[in-house]
Protein backbone atom coordinates (compact mmCIF):
# COMPACT_ATOMS: atom_id res chain seq x y z
CA UNK A 1 0.00 0.00 0.00
CA UNK A 2 1.73 3.26 -1.26
CA UNK A 3 1.81 5.77 1.89
CA UNK A 4 2.52 9.29 2.22
CA UNK A 5 6.47 9.43 3.42
CA UNK A 6 4.86 11.10 7.03
CA UNK A 7 7.97 13.44 8.73
CA UNK A 8 6.61 11.16 11.72
CA UNK A 9 8.69 12.46 14.53
CA UNK A 10 8.93 16.21 13.46
CA UNK A 11 4.56 15.63 14.43
CA UNK A 12 3.31 16.05 17.82
CA UNK A 13 2.35 13.17 19.61
CA UNK A 14 -1.50 13.31 19.61
CA UNK A 15 -1.25 14.24 15.93
CA UNK A 16 0.94 10.98 15.10
CA UNK A 17 -1.25 8.73 16.95
CA UNK A 18 -3.93 9.96 14.29
CA UNK A 19 -1.83 9.73 11.31
CA UNK A 20 1.11 7.89 11.00
CA UNK A 21 0.89 4.47 9.34
CA UNK A 22 -2.89 5.95 8.56
CA UNK A 23 -3.39 7.13 5.58
CA UNK A 24 -6.66 7.71 3.84
CA UNK A 25 -6.70 3.90 1.71
CA UNK A 26 -5.13 4.88 -1.45
CA UNK A 27 -8.03 2.55 -3.60
CA UNK A 28 -10.71 4.34 -2.52
CA UNK A 29 -9.95 7.62 0.01
CA UNK A 30 -10.98 5.33 3.26
CA UNK A 31 -10.11 7.54 6.25
CA UNK A 32 -10.00 4.36 8.13
CA UNK A 33 -7.79 1.82 7.84
CA UNK A 34 -9.48 -0.88 6.27
CA UNK A 35 -9.77 -4.08 8.17
CA UNK A 36 -7.83 -6.73 5.63
CA UNK A 37 -9.96 -9.63 7.00
CA UNK A 38 -8.01 -12.09 4.73
CA UNK A 39 -5.35 -14.77 5.17
CA UNK A 40 -3.66 -14.82 1.76
CA UNK A 41 -3.07 -12.61 -0.98
CA UNK A 42 -3.06 -13.61 -4.54
CA UNK A 43 0.32 -13.83 -6.63
CA UNK A 44 0.51 -12.92 -10.23
CA UNK A 45 2.81 -15.52 -10.56
CA UNK A 46 4.63 -17.79 -8.18
CA UNK A 47 6.46 -15.67 -5.75
CA UNK A 48 5.55 -12.17 -6.97
CA UNK A 49 3.29 -10.42 -5.45
CA UNK A 50 2.11 -6.75 -3.72
CA UNK A 51 4.40 -6.82 -0.74
CA UNK A 52 1.98 -9.72 0.89
CA UNK A 53 1.49 -13.05 0.55
CA UNK A 54 0.32 -14.40 4.13
CA UNK A 55 -1.72 -13.11 6.91
CA UNK A 56 1.03 -14.54 9.83
CA UNK A 57 3.51 -13.20 7.71
CA UNK A 58 2.37 -9.98 7.61
CA UNK A 59 -0.98 -7.90 6.38
CA UNK A 60 -1.41 -4.50 6.05
CA UNK A 61 -3.76 -3.45 8.79
CA UNK A 62 -1.16 -4.85 11.39
CA UNK A 63 1.69 -2.97 9.02
CA UNK A 64 -0.76 0.21 9.62
CA UNK A 65 -0.55 -0.78 13.59
CA UNK A 66 3.15 -1.55 13.53
CA UNK A 67 3.79 1.79 11.88
CA UNK A 68 1.95 3.68 14.23
CA UNK A 69 3.38 1.91 17.45
CA UNK A 70 6.82 3.06 15.86
CA UNK A 71 5.95 6.45 15.18
CA UNK A 72 4.64 6.84 19.45
CA UNK A 73 7.48 5.06 21.06
CA UNK A 74 10.23 7.18 18.48
CA UNK A 75 11.86 4.25 17.23
CA UNK A 76 12.27 2.93 14.11
CA UNK A 77 10.48 -0.85 13.98
CA UNK A 78 7.71 -2.42 15.69
CA UNK A 79 6.09 -5.54 15.42
CA UNK A 80 2.53 -6.39 16.79
CA UNK A 81 1.65 -9.21 18.27
CA UNK A 82 -1.57 -11.29 19.50
CA UNK A 83 -1.11 -10.58 23.22
CA UNK A 84 1.58 -9.42 25.28
CA UNK A 85 2.94 -12.49 26.46
CA UNK A 86 2.96 -13.71 22.83
CA UNK A 87 5.26 -10.93 22.49
CA UNK A 88 7.75 -11.32 25.34
CA UNK A 89 8.09 -15.47 24.27
CA UNK A 90 8.57 -14.37 20.85
CA UNK A 91 11.45 -11.77 22.46
CA UNK A 92 12.84 -14.74 24.57
CA UNK A 93 13.30 -16.49 21.44
CA UNK A 94 16.55 -14.17 20.96
CA UNK A 95 18.62 -16.26 23.63
CA UNK A 96 19.37 -19.28 23.47
CA UNK A 97 20.29 -22.18 26.61
CA UNK A 98 22.81 -20.90 28.89
CA UNK A 99 22.04 -17.54 28.72
CA UNK A 100 21.04 -15.47 31.80
CA UNK A 101 18.45 -13.04 32.11
CA UNK A 102 18.14 -10.23 35.11
CA UNK A 103 14.95 -9.38 35.59
CA UNK A 104 12.81 -7.27 37.80
CA UNK A 105 11.76 -8.63 41.03
CA UNK A 106 8.36 -7.17 40.37
CA UNK A 107 7.41 -8.21 37.46
CA UNK A 108 3.65 -9.02 35.93
CA UNK A 109 2.96 -12.31 37.19
CA UNK A 110 2.35 -14.11 33.77
CA UNK A 111 5.92 -12.46 32.95
CA UNK A 112 6.77 -14.68 36.07
CA UNK A 113 5.69 -17.54 35.16
CA UNK A 114 6.78 -17.76 31.68
CA UNK A 115 10.76 -17.27 32.72
CA UNK A 116 10.33 -19.35 35.87
CA UNK A 117 7.72 -22.44 34.63
CA UNK A 118 8.86 -22.25 30.89
CA UNK A 119 11.99 -20.70 29.95
CA UNK A 120 14.06 -22.50 32.92
CA UNK A 121 13.23 -25.60 31.35
CA UNK A 122 14.93 -24.70 27.85
CA UNK A 123 18.35 -23.33 29.51
CA UNK A 124 17.49 -20.26 30.23
CA UNK A 125 18.77 -19.52 33.97
CA UNK A 126 16.97 -15.65 35.82
CA UNK A 127 17.66 -13.58 38.18
CA UNK A 128 15.20 -11.25 39.52
CA UNK A 129 16.81 -8.25 41.68
CA UNK A 130 15.04 -4.78 43.20
CA UNK A 131 15.99 -3.13 39.53
CA UNK A 132 15.59 0.28 41.12
CA UNK A 133 18.85 -0.57 42.81
CA UNK A 134 21.30 -0.15 39.74
CA UNK A 135 23.85 -1.36 42.31
CA UNK A 136 21.75 -4.55 42.54
CA UNK A 137 21.61 -5.11 38.78
CA UNK A 138 25.43 -4.27 39.06
CA UNK A 139 25.67 -7.56 41.33
CA UNK A 140 23.76 -9.64 39.53
CA UNK A 141 25.60 -9.82 36.10
CA UNK A 142 27.08 -12.50 35.12
CA UNK A 143 29.41 -13.56 31.91
CA UNK A 144 26.74 -14.93 30.61
CA UNK A 145 23.76 -12.36 31.20
CA UNK A 146 22.10 -11.24 27.79
CA UNK A 147 19.47 -9.09 28.64
CA UNK A 148 18.14 -6.94 31.47
CA UNK A 149 14.09 -7.12 31.42
CA UNK A 150 13.16 -3.75 33.33
CA UNK A 151 9.38 -2.85 34.17
CA UNK A 152 9.16 0.47 35.19
CA UNK A 153 6.91 1.49 36.90
CA UNK A 154 6.33 -2.39 38.13
CA UNK A 155 3.04 -4.61 38.03
CA UNK A 156 2.17 -4.01 40.88
CA UNK A 157 4.28 -1.72 43.26
CA UNK A 158 4.48 0.91 40.88
CA UNK A 159 8.51 1.49 41.18
CA UNK A 160 10.29 2.99 39.11
CA UNK A 161 14.28 1.97 37.41
CA UNK A 162 16.54 4.19 36.44
CA UNK A 163 16.22 3.42 32.89
CA UNK A 164 19.44 5.03 31.25
CA UNK A 165 21.55 3.25 34.56
CA UNK A 166 20.07 -0.31 33.49
CA UNK A 167 20.31 0.34 29.87
CA UNK A 168 24.14 1.40 30.45
CA UNK A 169 25.11 -1.42 32.67
CA UNK A 170 23.23 -4.15 29.68
CA UNK A 171 26.06 -1.86 26.84
CA UNK A 172 28.51 -2.08 29.12
CA UNK A 173 28.36 -5.88 29.72
CA UNK A 174 27.16 -6.79 25.69
CA UNK A 175 23.82 -7.40 26.95
CA UNK A 176 20.40 -5.89 25.89
CA UNK A 177 17.93 -4.12 28.05
CA UNK A 178 14.64 -4.23 27.17
CA UNK A 179 11.48 -2.04 29.27
CA UNK A 180 8.23 -3.42 29.64
CA UNK A 181 6.52 -0.13 29.08
CA UNK A 182 2.81 -1.49 29.52
CA UNK A 183 2.52 0.84 32.83
CA UNK A 184 3.67 4.20 30.95
CA UNK A 185 2.36 3.90 27.98
CA UNK A 186 4.51 6.28 24.88
CA UNK A 187 2.59 8.78 25.94
CA UNK A 188 4.12 9.24 29.38
CA UNK A 189 7.51 7.38 28.98
CA UNK A 190 9.78 6.49 25.28
CA UNK A 191 12.45 4.08 26.67
CA UNK A 192 14.39 3.54 23.44
CA UNK A 193 15.03 7.97 23.86
CA UNK A 194 16.25 6.73 27.34
CA UNK A 195 18.93 3.98 25.96
CA UNK A 196 16.63 0.68 26.09
CA UNK A 197 17.38 -1.55 23.32
CA UNK A 198 13.97 -3.05 23.05
CA UNK A 199 10.04 -1.91 24.33
CA UNK A 200 7.73 -4.33 24.97
CA UNK A 201 3.61 -3.65 25.36
CA UNK A 202 0.93 -4.76 26.07
CA UNK A 203 -1.54 -3.19 23.91
CA UNK A 204 -4.28 -4.86 26.01
CA UNK A 205 -4.13 -2.16 28.39
CA UNK A 206 -3.86 1.97 27.96
CA UNK A 207 -2.56 1.79 24.25
CA UNK A 208 -6.19 -0.36 22.61
CA UNK A 209 -7.75 1.33 25.71
CA UNK A 210 -10.96 0.17 25.85
CA UNK A 211 -11.05 -3.82 26.98
CA UNK A 212 -12.23 -4.68 23.89
CA UNK A 213 -8.82 -6.66 22.98
CA UNK A 214 -5.86 -8.63 23.73
CA UNK A 215 -2.12 -7.59 21.67
CA UNK A 216 1.13 -7.15 22.14
CA UNK A 217 4.26 -5.44 20.39
CA UNK A 218 7.90 -5.27 20.41
CA UNK A 219 9.73 -1.43 19.26
CA UNK A 220 12.91 -1.32 18.71
CA UNK A 221 15.73 0.75 16.83
CA UNK A 222 18.28 -1.89 15.52
CA UNK A 223 17.51 -2.74 11.94
CA UNK A 224 19.53 -6.39 12.58
CA UNK A 225 17.53 -7.01 15.83
CA UNK A 226 14.50 -6.38 13.64
CA UNK A 227 15.05 -8.64 11.30
CA UNK A 228 16.16 -11.15 13.57
CA UNK A 229 12.24 -10.63 15.42
CA UNK A 230 10.76 -9.99 12.30
CA UNK A 231 11.87 -13.96 11.13
CA UNK A 232 10.80 -14.93 14.56
CA UNK A 233 7.39 -13.35 14.45
CA UNK A 234 6.88 -15.28 11.78
CA UNK A 235 8.32 -18.29 12.96
CA UNK A 236 6.73 -18.55 16.10
CA UNK A 237 3.08 -17.01 15.05
CA UNK A 238 1.97 -15.41 17.64
CA UNK A 239 0.50 -12.39 15.46
CA UNK A 240 -2.79 -10.29 15.49
CA UNK A 241 -5.75 -10.38 13.66
CA UNK A 242 -6.44 -8.25 11.15
CA UNK A 243 -9.72 -6.88 13.25
CA UNK A 244 -7.57 -6.65 16.48
CA UNK A 245 -5.22 -4.71 14.53
CA UNK A 246 -7.89 -2.18 13.68
CA UNK A 247 -9.32 -2.01 16.80
CA UNK A 248 -5.97 -1.25 18.40
CA UNK A 249 -5.41 1.83 16.15
CA UNK A 250 -8.98 3.07 16.96
CA UNK A 251 -7.79 2.93 20.58
CA UNK A 252 -4.44 4.44 19.80
CA UNK A 253 -6.26 7.52 17.91
CA UNK A 254 -7.15 8.67 21.38
CA UNK A 255 -4.07 7.48 23.08
CA UNK A 256 -3.11 11.12 24.59
CA UNK A 257 -6.29 12.16 25.60
CA UNK A 258 -6.93 9.25 27.49
CA UNK A 259 -3.42 9.20 29.44
CA UNK A 260 -4.16 12.69 30.40
CA UNK A 261 -7.20 12.15 32.10
CA UNK A 262 -5.98 9.02 33.57
CA UNK A 263 -2.96 10.86 35.14
CA UNK A 264 -5.37 13.15 36.12
CA UNK A 265 -8.03 11.14 37.64
CA UNK A 266 -4.76 8.78 39.41
CA UNK A 267 -3.06 12.24 41.13
CA UNK A 268 -6.33 13.22 42.73
CA UNK A 269 -7.22 9.25 43.84
CA UNK A 270 -3.56 8.70 45.34
CA UNK A 271 -3.77 12.16 47.16
CA UNK A 272 -7.04 11.07 48.38
CA UNK A 273 -5.98 7.52 49.37
CA UNK A 274 -2.72 9.21 51.13
CA UNK A 275 -5.11 10.97 53.67
CA UNK A 276 -7.42 7.94 54.38
CA UNK A 277 -7.08 6.64 58.04
CA UNK A 278 -7.91 3.36 57.00
CA UNK A 279 -5.16 3.50 54.28
CA UNK A 280 -1.83 2.53 55.42
CA UNK A 281 0.22 2.82 52.24
CA UNK A 282 -0.21 4.19 48.66
CA UNK A 283 1.96 3.65 45.94
CA UNK A 284 2.09 6.25 43.52
CA UNK A 285 5.27 7.69 41.55
CA UNK A 286 3.43 10.89 41.34
CA UNK A 287 3.40 11.28 45.03
CA UNK A 288 6.46 13.21 46.35
CA UNK A 289 7.09 10.91 48.77
CA UNK A 290 7.49 8.25 46.40
CA UNK A 291 11.01 6.40 46.53
CA UNK A 292 11.68 6.16 42.57
CA UNK A 293 9.20 9.90 42.44
CA UNK A 294 12.80 12.19 41.51
CA UNK A 295 13.84 9.52 38.97
CA UNK A 296 10.30 8.85 37.50
CA UNK A 297 10.48 12.37 36.68
CA UNK A 298 13.04 12.77 35.21
CA UNK A 299 11.99 9.78 32.58
CA UNK A 300 8.73 9.75 32.32
CA UNK A 301 6.22 12.75 31.07
CA UNK A 302 3.68 12.08 33.52
CA UNK A 303 2.73 9.41 36.09
CA UNK A 304 0.00 7.46 34.35
CA UNK A 305 -3.26 6.52 35.95
CA UNK A 306 -1.86 3.10 38.15
CA UNK A 307 -2.24 3.43 41.77
CA UNK A 308 -1.79 0.27 44.30
CA UNK A 309 -2.00 1.02 48.16
CA UNK A 310 -2.80 -1.08 51.63
CA UNK A 311 -5.56 -0.81 54.12
CA UNK A 312 -5.47 -1.25 57.57
CA UNK A 313 -6.94 -5.17 57.85
CA UNK A 314 -5.01 -6.77 55.66
CA UNK A 315 -6.55 -8.99 53.25
CA UNK A 316 -9.92 -9.49 54.95
CA UNK A 317 -10.20 -6.09 54.97
CA UNK A 318 -9.04 -5.69 51.48
CA UNK A 319 -11.81 -7.93 50.34
CA UNK A 320 -14.48 -6.01 52.18
CA UNK A 321 -13.00 -2.83 50.35
CA UNK A 322 -13.83 -4.41 46.55
CA UNK A 323 -17.19 -5.96 47.55
CA UNK A 324 -18.57 -2.19 48.75
CA UNK A 325 -16.77 -0.90 45.11
CA UNK A 326 -18.97 0.37 42.36
CA UNK A 327 -17.86 2.08 39.76
CA UNK A 328 -14.32 0.26 39.82
CA UNK A 329 -15.12 -3.17 38.57
CA UNK A 330 -13.56 -6.37 40.16
CA UNK A 331 -11.36 -7.57 37.17
CA UNK A 332 -7.78 -8.14 35.83
CA UNK A 333 -6.43 -5.95 33.37
CA UNK A 334 -5.90 -2.47 33.15
CA UNK A 335 -5.27 0.86 31.12
CA UNK A 336 -9.30 1.16 29.81
CA UNK A 337 -11.23 3.87 29.98
CA UNK A 338 -13.49 1.91 32.48
CA UNK A 339 -12.10 2.03 36.43
CA UNK A 340 -10.55 -1.68 37.06
CA UNK A 341 -9.83 -3.38 41.08
CA UNK A 342 -7.73 -5.94 41.74
CA UNK A 343 -5.84 -7.81 44.41
CA UNK A 344 -2.63 -8.86 42.39
CA UNK A 345 -1.91 -11.82 45.12
CA UNK A 346 -5.10 -13.34 44.66
CA UNK A 347 -5.61 -12.70 40.77
CA UNK A 348 -3.02 -11.39 38.36
CA UNK A 349 -0.14 -12.60 40.41
CA UNK A 350 -1.04 -15.52 42.08
CA UNK A 351 1.38 -17.30 39.77
CA UNK A 352 4.62 -16.11 42.11
CA UNK A 353 4.79 -18.06 45.21
CA UNK A 354 3.83 -16.39 48.33
CA UNK A 355 7.74 -16.23 49.33
CA UNK A 356 8.77 -14.85 46.04
CA UNK A 357 5.83 -12.20 46.35
CA UNK A 358 6.91 -11.40 49.86
CA UNK A 359 10.58 -10.89 48.91
CA UNK A 360 9.10 -8.44 46.30
CA UNK A 361 7.54 -6.72 48.81
CA UNK A 362 3.89 -7.53 47.53
CA UNK A 363 1.55 -7.41 50.78
CA UNK A 364 -1.61 -10.43 50.31
CA UNK A 365 -4.06 -6.85 51.17
CA UNK A 366 -2.67 -4.71 48.49
CA UNK A 367 -5.00 -3.50 46.34
CA UNK A 368 -4.09 -1.76 42.51
CA UNK A 369 -6.60 0.19 41.09
CA UNK A 370 -6.60 0.89 37.41
CA UNK A 371 -7.71 4.44 37.50
CA UNK A 372 -10.44 5.44 34.36
CA UNK A 373 -11.53 8.33 32.42
CA UNK A 374 -14.87 8.37 34.53
CA UNK A 375 -15.28 11.62 35.98
CA UNK A 376 -13.20 12.23 38.95
CA UNK A 377 -15.44 13.00 41.68
CA UNK A 378 -17.93 9.98 40.94
CA UNK A 379 -14.47 7.80 41.42
CA UNK A 380 -13.75 9.48 44.41
CA UNK A 381 -17.15 9.05 45.96
CA UNK A 382 -16.92 5.38 45.51
CA UNK A 383 -13.88 4.72 47.10
CA UNK A 384 -14.88 6.73 50.07
CA UNK A 385 -17.99 4.75 50.31
CA UNK A 386 -15.94 1.83 50.10
CA UNK A 387 -13.40 1.95 52.63
CA UNK A 388 -15.96 3.55 55.10
CA UNK A 389 -15.02 5.96 57.92
CA UNK A 390 -13.47 4.83 61.00
CA UNK A 391 -9.71 4.75 61.78
O1 LIG B 1 -2.14 -9.98 28.94
P1 LIG B 1 -1.14 -9.77 27.85
O2 LIG B 1 -1.60 -8.86 26.75
O3 LIG B 1 -0.57 -11.05 27.34
O4 LIG B 1 0.08 -8.93 28.49
C1 LIG B 1 0.90 -9.45 29.49
C2 LIG B 1 1.46 -8.32 30.33
C3 LIG B 1 2.76 -7.89 30.08
N1 LIG B 1 3.32 -6.89 30.80
C4 LIG B 1 2.62 -6.25 31.76
C5 LIG B 1 3.28 -5.14 32.53
C6 LIG B 1 1.30 -6.61 32.04
O5 LIG B 1 0.65 -5.95 33.00
C7 LIG B 1 0.71 -7.68 31.31
C8 LIG B 1 -0.68 -8.15 31.58
N2 LIG B 1 -1.19 -7.73 32.82
C9 LIG B 1 -2.42 -8.02 33.32
C10 LIG B 1 -3.33 -8.79 32.68
C11 LIG B 1 -2.72 -7.43 34.64
O6 LIG B 1 -3.90 -7.34 35.04
O7 LIG B 1 -1.77 -6.99 35.29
Amino acid sequence: MARKNFARHRLQFATRAIHVGQQPEPATGAIAVPIYQTSTFAQSAPGVHKGYDYSRTDNPTRTALQEALASLESAKYSLAFSSGMGAATTAMFLFKPGDHVISSRDVYGGTYRLFKRVLDQFGLSFSFVETSNLSDIRRAVTKRTRLIWIESPTNPLLRITDIRGAASIARQHGALCLVDNTFASPFFQRPIALGADLVLHSTTKYIGGHADIVGGAICLNERGLYERLKFLQNAAGATPSPFDCFLTLRGIKTLALRMREHEKNATRIAAFLKDHPRVRRVYYPGLSDHPGHEIAASQMDGFSGMVSFEVKGGLTEARRVLRRLGIFKIAESLGGVESLVELPAVMTHASIPKAERRKAGLDDGLIRLSVGVEDADDLLNDLERALGKGS
